[in-house]
């Protein structure tokens, strides 16, 4: 699906509160693409005029989030976001000042896909899967991530 800011493509307004929550299948995560991405911001990194954030929602913890960044034009989102469990939250906030074109994203659900050499290798670490089961399945995918580029 895609979510757009608010008048897109025109400049969205001020004041802007809006929370989008995506929830995909439970063996998938969530990937975020940007087609688009102008959220103004005068020189400060960390996003204190317009921002747009993002966090994984836990499902299995109640509305327990960790925030994957807050994004605007001085800290633009450099590829895709991908959750850490199957709920997605994104948040944008607007202030009362200037304001830009605002941002195109296109999201969608990514199966896990755990490749058996690699539970191998992981089980010859000694790396206890009866704990950690829901870590060590998210540990591959990035793994697996980073090797493809
Ligand atoms: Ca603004």
């Amino acid at each position: 699906g895609n979510i757009l800011s608010p008048s897109f493509p025109s400049n969205y307004g001020s004041g802007l509160s809006c929370i989008w929550i995506i929830t995909v299948s439970e063996s998938s995560y969530v990937q975020l693409k940007f087609n688009s991405f102008d959220v103004y911001e005068m020189d400060s990194p960390v996003c204190t005029r317009d921002r747009l954030e993002v966090s994984s929602i836990n499902p299995h913890e109640g509305t327990a989030t960790t925030s994957l960044g807050a994004y605007c034009n001085t800290n633009p989102p450099k590829g895709p976001i991908e959750s850490l469990w199957n709920m997605l939250r994104v948040t944008f906030i607007t202030d009362t000042t200037i304001s830009a074109q605002g941002f195109w994203l296109s999201y969608r659900g990514i199966q896990y896909q755990v490749d058996i050499q690699l539970n191998k290798s992981l089980t010859s670490e000694n790396f206890s899967f009866k704990d950690h089961i829901s870590f060590c399945i998210l540990d591959i995918h990035f793994r697996l991530f980073a090797w493809l580029g």
